[in-house]
């Protein structure tokens, strides 16, 4: 993957539990490079390992890592230098996930060597919410999908739920179910 993936995995460590954390991440995983290059490749391998290594040092499960970076990704790309991309390609949640495959297009153009996932929007019918469908080359990432969805709906103000119906493995391809929480009603007197 890119080395904007592998840069935006260290800033949530540093950010979140700090330097010396992601020193002995760096280490435990075997990784010599001291800052990654955003627009070099690099084996995807280096990213799963550097998310064992988390999975280690902060005391979590590999979900909460992946989901936690999910999260902080749709942030550090709105922060460093995609921010005007990010806009461009939606300006609330739904429209943005219908967009995505659009963003991934535009992103290729200029870095061909992007494997993008592919990510479609089923529209469920009388319900507040919608289902999303999820395909990849990459195995085992469903739960920094989770994380980037909780993202989109804190850049969005969007309050949401999202449970995942469909596991790749078992079916066809991940699915997740995202449902709109509605506004606090006002509050009794
Ligand atoms: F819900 O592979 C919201 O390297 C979402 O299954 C999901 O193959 C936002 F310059 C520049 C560059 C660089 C910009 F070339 C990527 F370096 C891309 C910025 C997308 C913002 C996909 C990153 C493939 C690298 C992959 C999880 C899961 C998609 C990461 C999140 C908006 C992006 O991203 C999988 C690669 C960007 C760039 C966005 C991605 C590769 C996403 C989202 N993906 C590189």
């Amino acid at each position: 993957m890119y080395g904007l993936v592998n840069q935006a995995l260290e800033d949530f460590v540093i950010q979140g539990f700090g330097n010396s954390a992601w020193e002995r991440i760096r280490q435990g995983a075997g990784i010599n490079d001291d800052m990654f290059i955003a627009m070099d490749g690099y084996p995807d391998q280096t990213t799963f390992k550097l998310v064992t290594a988390a999975t280690q040092v902060l005391g979590l499960d590999a979900a909460q890592v992946l989901e936690g970076f999910g999260n902080h990704w749709v942030l550090y790309t709105a922060e460093s230098g995609y921010g005007e991309m990010l806009n461009m390609f939606g300006s609330d949640l739904r429209s943005f996930l219908n967009n995505l495959d659009n963003l991934h297009s535009h992103v290729g153009m200029s870095f061909p060597a992007l494997r993008p996932p592919s990510f479609t929007v089923e529209e469920v019918e009388g319900s507040a919410g919608l289902l999303l469908h999820y395909r990849s080359e990459r195995a085992g990432l469903a739960p920094m999908v989770v994380g980037l969805l909780k993202g989109l709906g804190e850049r969005f103000s969007q309050k949401i739920n999202v449970q995942q119906t469909a596991f790749r493995g078992v079916d066809d391809h991940d699915v997740f179910r995202i449902e709109y929480v509605d506004a606090d009603p006002s509050p009794a007197q």
